[in-house]
């Protein structure tokens, strides 16, 4: 496939995690930079725009996964390209549960850039999970890992996810075979001091345009999947 109908296939990302741990929160803050409280929870969410990513217009679908449809995940992991893992600091079990799946991913999926977000980083004083734990686990299995606050500020997250779309679309590039001199897939999946440091000094963009957002039932999300099979 040439660069221009790669670049045009949109990059599916399916955000994971728990109930309540903030993954419609997030993706919400993402889009449009506004924090929202409170969301309806019983149904996934798939979000289509257009993102500038590393400076080129990318189509994009953002799936906010809801915790209310556990038999979903199997759709999920066929529908996505790649895969941001959120749980709370503040609730012990969401972190056994988003580092279950992460390993899950780096088995099953291991060619997939894996995120995994530790939300909620405000609550201080509600803490259950430490940092330090989540990021071994993470470089573990090749996955970037951040805490963030979706509540307290959109520039951090707005960063990471950023980051994390360019690096989606370097391994598609590096798949591809076309550009074999920027470094290993291995290699760009444990560069977590590089997307670090490319945070400082990063100003906030406008708010991105959502051109389109569906909400999917049950039966609707295994269309989905049988669509973006045939493909
Ligand atoms: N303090 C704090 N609260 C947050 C943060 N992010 C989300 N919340 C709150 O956490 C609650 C759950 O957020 P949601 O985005 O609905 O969580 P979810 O993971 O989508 O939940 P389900 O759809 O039920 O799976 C809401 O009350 C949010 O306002 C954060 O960074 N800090
Ligand atoms: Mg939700």
């Amino acid at each position: 496939m040439r660069t221009e109908e790669r670049n045009m296939c949109p990059i599916r990302i399916a955000v994971l995690g728990t109930s309540q741990v903030g993954k419609s929160a997030l993706t919400v803050r993402y889009l449009t930079k506004r924090f929202i409280g409170e969301y309806r929870s019983d149904t996934d969410m798939l979000y289509k725009c257009v993102l500038q990513v590393d400076g080129t217009p990318q189509p994009v679908e953002i799936m906010d996964t809801s915790a209310s449809c556990d038999e979903s995940s199997d759709a999920h992991l066929q529908w996505a390209e790649a895969f941001v893992v959120v749980y709370s600091v503040t609730d012990k079990e969401s972190y056994r549960w988003a580092a279950s799946t992460v390993q899950e991913l780096s088995e099953r999926r291991a060619a997939s850039c894996v995120l995994m977000l530790g939300n909620k980083s405000d609550l201080h004083h509600l803490r259950e999970v430490e940092e330090v734990e989540a990021k071994s686990l993470s470089l573990t299995h090749g996955a970037r890992f951040f805490e963030v606050s979706t509540a307290e500020s959109c520039v951090p997250l707005t960063g990471v996810l950023d980051h994390f779309l360019k690096e989606v679309k370097m391994q598609r590039t590096i798949a591809s075979g076309s550009n074999i001199n920027n470094g290993s897939p291995k290699q760009r999946k444990l560069s977590v001091t590089r997307m670090l440091g490319s945070l400082i000094g990063r100003h906030s963009p406008p708010p991105q345009p959502i051109t389109e957002l569906i909400i999917l039932d049950k039966e609707e999300r295994s269309k989905l999947v049988r669509c973006s099979r045939q493909i």
